[in-house]
C-alpha cells in the first residue's frame, strides 16, 4: 500500500472514502487506527473473518455465511479485505439507507457475481442463513420456514419469476421492498 505518515492512513485513501461513503475524516481515521492495529498487515484473510464473525453467533455455525459476506465484500476478488473493501462493506450494512443494504444483499445472493440472481443462488444463501440460527430456535421456527428450503422457496415466490429465470438488482431490490416477508427472509436478526 502507499506510504502511510507515520502509521496514518494515505491521504488518497481517505479522500476517496470519504467520497464514497461519506462518513467523517475523524471516523475513518479512528477506523484505520483499530483495524490496523488488530490487522497489522493491512488486511482480512478469510480465515480471520470467520472467527471475528464466530463471535458473533457463538450458538450457531456461522463459517458458510461469512465465507459468503467475505465474498461480498471482497470487491477485487484478490481474497482479502484491505481497510477499503472493509469500510465500504460496513457502510453498505450499517448505512440507514435501505437501497443500499438492498444492494449489498443483491451482492451476497448474487454467488457468481453475473449481475442476476438466480433460485439455486437463493437455496444456496437460505441454507447459509439457516445455519445462523441456533438450533433451538431452528424447531420454533413457522411451518413455511422450518427448513432451508421451505425459506428459500418463499423467498423465491417474492421474486414472481419461473424456477429457471434469473432476478435483476432493481428487480430484487423492489421485490424485497414490496414484501411484508422479504426483509426477513435475507438475512438473520439474531438480536
Ligand atoms: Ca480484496
Ligand atoms: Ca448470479
Amino acid at each position: 500500500m502507499g506510504n502511510a505518515q507515520s502509521g496514518g492512513i494515505p491521504r488518497e485513501i481517505l479522500d476517496d472514502l470519504k467520497l464514497t461513503t461519506r462518513f467523517s475524516e475523524s471516523e475513518i481515521t479512528q477506523w484505520y487506527e483499530n483495524f490496523q492495529k488488530q490487522c497489522p498487515t493491512g488486511r482480512i484473510t478469510l480465515q480471520q473473518f470467520e472467527e471475528i464473525y464466530g463471535k458473533f453467533f457463538p450458538d450457531s455455525d456461522a463459517t458458510t455465511y461469512a465465507q459468503h459476506v467475505f465474498r461480498s465484500f471482497d470487491a477485487n476478488d484478490d481474497g482479502t479485505l484491505d481497510f477499503k473493501e472493509y469500510v465500504v462493506a460496513l457502510h453498505m450494512t450499517s448505512s440507514g439507507k435501505s437501497t443500499l443494504k438492498l444492494e449489498w444483499a443483491f451482492s451476497l445472493f448474487d454467488v457468481d457475481k453475473n449481475g442476476y440472481v438466480t433460485k439455486p443462488e437463493v437455496i444456496e444463501l437460505s441454507q447459509a442463513i439457516f445455519k445462523l440460527i441456533p438450533k433451538d430456535k431452528q424447531t420454533s421456527l413457522p411451518n413455511d420456514e422450518s427448513t432451508p428450503e421451505k425459506r428459500a422457496e418463499k423467498l423465491w415466490a417474492i421474486f414472481d419469476k419461473k424456477d429457471n429465470e434469473r432476478v435483476a438488482e432493481g428487480e430484487f431490490i423492489e421485490a424485497i421492498q414490496s414484501s411484508d416477508d422479504g426483509l426477513r427472509l435475507i438475512q438473520y436478526d439474531h438480536k
